[in-house]
């Protein structure tokens, strides 16, 4: 039985991982922060089956620790702070967890795998937000990389320092460039969610409005379940690479509100969005749409969720969870 850790598994992807993994037979394990955290009840109703590790990606011994209590031949790095306006309120706790949380977790690793350090396969969580201003439409695994914000900033260092422990020390490390993905599961922070949430309420006459930020900026939306598939494909490879993982089709803020209130019935949501200054950012990624053909031709990776079936599903999940009173 292959044995897995996930960093991040309270998060959206860390449960679809571990869904996943579960169902190939995996023995899976998960690292857990803080000493009462509150999504502890979720995993542990959702996944009994997985073993949960307390550590903190900026504390290296707590990493060490949960390696050598799991002994893992794969490991899933997906713990950061990753919303986008929060990393300029707290650029240093970015950079601690999400750029240098990604040098603890492979040295830890390296550490842990002794003389042998390609027996433990690696998984890097690395975002489309370090394409930032785009330098090239579509964006590919080789398009220079221009990050807007410390999150960005933060992940083209865990990118390259994937990179940099791969070629070094022969580690099998893998880092895939995944384009935004979404779910039922997405934090309530991120801007799908925020509007199906909200579409579900006001459909319900609970709210009567939404207040947003930037309506025309542009997002390559895929769902989920479909991306943490090809983050286990890219380990099962014979050598570690990096893949951008994406749609390649785009879509405004804009449109998904349109596909939003039209799935309640709506045709006309301009009553019920209104436009705040607190929502825009100091730099803003304005055109998303990534070129994810290597995965396609060498993971044979492709999204099964369109994005009218991703919008439906999660504004669907919101009307169920709102009339139960969740
Ligand atoms: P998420 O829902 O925000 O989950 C983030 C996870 O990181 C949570 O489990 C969180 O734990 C954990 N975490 C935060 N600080 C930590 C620390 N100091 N030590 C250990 N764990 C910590 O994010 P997601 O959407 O699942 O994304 C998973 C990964 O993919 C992230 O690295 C994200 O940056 C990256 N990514 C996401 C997307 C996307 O569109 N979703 C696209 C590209 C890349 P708590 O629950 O305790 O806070
Ligand atoms: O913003 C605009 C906002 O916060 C999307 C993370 O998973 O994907 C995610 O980062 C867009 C931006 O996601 C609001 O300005 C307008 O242009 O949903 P978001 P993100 O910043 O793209 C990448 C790939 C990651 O790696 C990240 O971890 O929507 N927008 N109005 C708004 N955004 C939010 N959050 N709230 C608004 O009210």
């Amino acid at each position: 039985m292959p044995t897995a850790l996930i960093t991040g598994i309270t998060g959206q992807d860390g449960l679809y991982l571990a869904e996943l993994l579960l169902t190939k037979g995996y023995d899976v394990h998960g690292l857990i922060r803080g000493q009462n955290n509150p999504k502890r009840d979720l995993v542990e109703h959702l996944l009994p089956d997985v073993r949960l590790h307390h550590g903190d990606l900026t504390d290296m011994s707590s990493l060490i620790r949960a390696l050598r209590d799991s002994d893992p031949d794969e490991v899933y790095n997906l713990g950061a702070v990753s919303f986008v306006a929060y990393s300029w309120e707290n650029a240093a706790l970015t950079t601690d967890v999400t750029a240098k949380g990604v040098l603890n977790m492979l040295e830890a690793v390296r550490l842990h795998a002794g003389g042998h350090p390609e027996d433990v396969r690696f998984y890097q969580a690395s975002s489309s937000e370090m394409f930032g201003k785009v330098q090239e439409v579509p964006q590919h695994e080789r398009t220079l990389l221009w990050p807007r914000s410390p999150y960005g900033v933060s992940k083209v260092f865990g990118h390259y320092m994937t990179i940099n422990y791969r070629e070094s020390y022969g580690m099998h490390a893998s880092s895939g460039i995944l384009f935004n993905h979404e779910s039922p599961r997405r934090g309530p922070e991120f801007v799908t969610r925020k509007i199906s949430e909200a579409v579900a309420r006001i459909k319900l006459g609970l709210q009567d409005h939404v207040v947003l930020g930037n309506l025309d900026a542009e997002r390559d939306w895929g769902f989920a379940g479909d991306y943490v598939e090809a983050m286990w494909l890219m380990l099962q490879q014979p050598r570690g690479d990096d893949y951008v993982v994406a749609t390649g089709e785009t879509h405004s803020i804009r449109d998904f509100l349109d596909a939003a209130f039209a799935h309640v019935g709506i045709d006309d949501w301009t009553p019920y969005v209104r436009q705040d200054e607190r929502f825009m950012r100091p730099a803003e990624v304005d055109h998303l749409i990534g070129d994810a053909s290597k995965a396609r031709e060498v993971l044979g990776w492709k999204p099964k969720v369109s994005f009218r079936e991703l919008v439906a599903m999660m504004v669907d999940a919101d009307l169920a969870a709102t009339r139960q009173g969740w």
